[in-house]
């Protein structure tokens, strides 16, 4: 399963929240695109979720939710890992080490935090700031080729470049320096009520969002009601309508029909029939997919991240202890 001779594959979603067509489109379709190509390893980042105040027996229970999802989406644990990031606890380890050369400097140009944090960056936890340093360790532990992200970890994947190749500089050749993965068109999914933010789990509505588990009725009621721009022409341009060219995305990915298509197919004709065809194939596509996830048992899940964490722990812990010996601490 760890493929000798392909190039690796990291990525992982927290589970922070209700997973999302954002979350969905943006990374996980784009996984399961490339478990062929690539040896993947996808991970549920726990560590990353408690960076935030969660419910102990709500996050219990988004962990394993988490990993269906990726199985729904068709991760498939045959081809790849698939494993629960505090199972493995170099990371933390890791993300101590590079905490030593990561500077103040680097974390405070993080636009994530600063959107996160908002005024209340006296409050919010140390491990919100240092999320960014974490991020780095779990990519790096693996030898990572390529990280496939949605818009808004672009920037954590250059400062973890940009920590890899400082360290390989102090202490000699240590880190693969991973290369970005952006699949353009769906890398930034907005929310239907504010095409001007991203569509999020912790946004304040849950009309911001499609949550991959939104029962397909409610999800088409959504569409519905997506906030629409001035005029009444059903065309893509980001900067003069944002929330039909949004709604156009989304349309173009879960039907796998061109934009261009979809504009000549609705020239003429109102935002009424458009979103009232869209909530359709939303309504499809989270059947089809639900009917995958709710058969899923949790045991199996279970048994899949347990397998996951024992293939990829010798990994980490390799690269843990070749940086220990550079740092001087083994
Ligand atoms: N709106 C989005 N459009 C495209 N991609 C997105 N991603 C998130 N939102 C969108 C991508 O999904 C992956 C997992 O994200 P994450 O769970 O690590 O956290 P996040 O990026 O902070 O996403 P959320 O949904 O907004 O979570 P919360 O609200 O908990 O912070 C990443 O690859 C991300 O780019």
């Amino acid at each position: 399963m760890i493929k000798e001779n392909k190039k690796t594959v990291f990525s992982g979603v927290q589970p922070s929240g209700d997973l999302h067509l954002g979350n969905y489109l943006g990374a996980i379709l784009q996984w399961a695109e490339m478990q062929d190509k690539y040896s993947c390893i996808f991970c549920v980042v726990d560590y990353h979720a408690i960076t935030v105040r969660q419910d102990p027996a709500v996050l219990r229970d988004r962990i394993i939710e988490t990993a269906k999802m990726y199985l729904a989406a068709g991760i498939n644990p045959e081809k790849s890992v698939i494993f629960q990031q505090s199972d493995v606890s170099a990371h933390a380890e890791l993300a101590w080490i590079l905490n030593c050369s990561a500077r103040i400097a680097d974390l405070n140009k993080m636009t994530q935090f600063k959107e996160k944090a908002g005024k209340n960056q006296e409050t919010v936890t140390v491990g919100l700031y240092d999320y960014p340093v974490l991020m780095a360790a779990d990519i790096l532990l693996y030898n990572t080729d390529a990280v496939p992200v949605g818009e808004d970890q672009i920037q954590h994947v250059e400062l973890c470049r940009d920590l890899a190749q400082r360290f390989n500089r102090q202490f000699g050749e240590t880190f693969k320096i991973p290369e970005l993965v952006i699949k353009e068109e769906a890398a930034r999914i907005m929310g239907l009520d504010d095409p001007a933010k991203k569509m999020s789990k912790s946004a304040a509505s849950p009309a911001n969002y499609i949550a991959l588990a939104d029962k397909p009725e409610e999800a088409a009621k959504k569409i519905i009601k997506a906030v629409t721009d001035s005029g009444k022409e059903i065309i893509f341009n980001k900067d003069n309508k944002p929330a039909i060219s949004n709604l156009l995305t989304i349309y173009s990915l879960l039907s796998d029909e061109s934009i261009k298509d979809l504009e000549k197919r609705y020239r003429g004709r109102g935002y009424g029939e458009f979103k009232e065809d869209l909530a359709e194939v939303v309504k499809e596509f989270l059947t089809d997919f639900q009917e995958r996830l709710y058969k899923i048992k949790d045991s199996d899940v279970k048994d899949i991240l347990r397998a996951g964490a024992e293939k990829v722990r010798p990994i980490a812990e390799e690269t843990l202890s070749r940086v220990k010996e550079r740092v001087g601490i083994k």
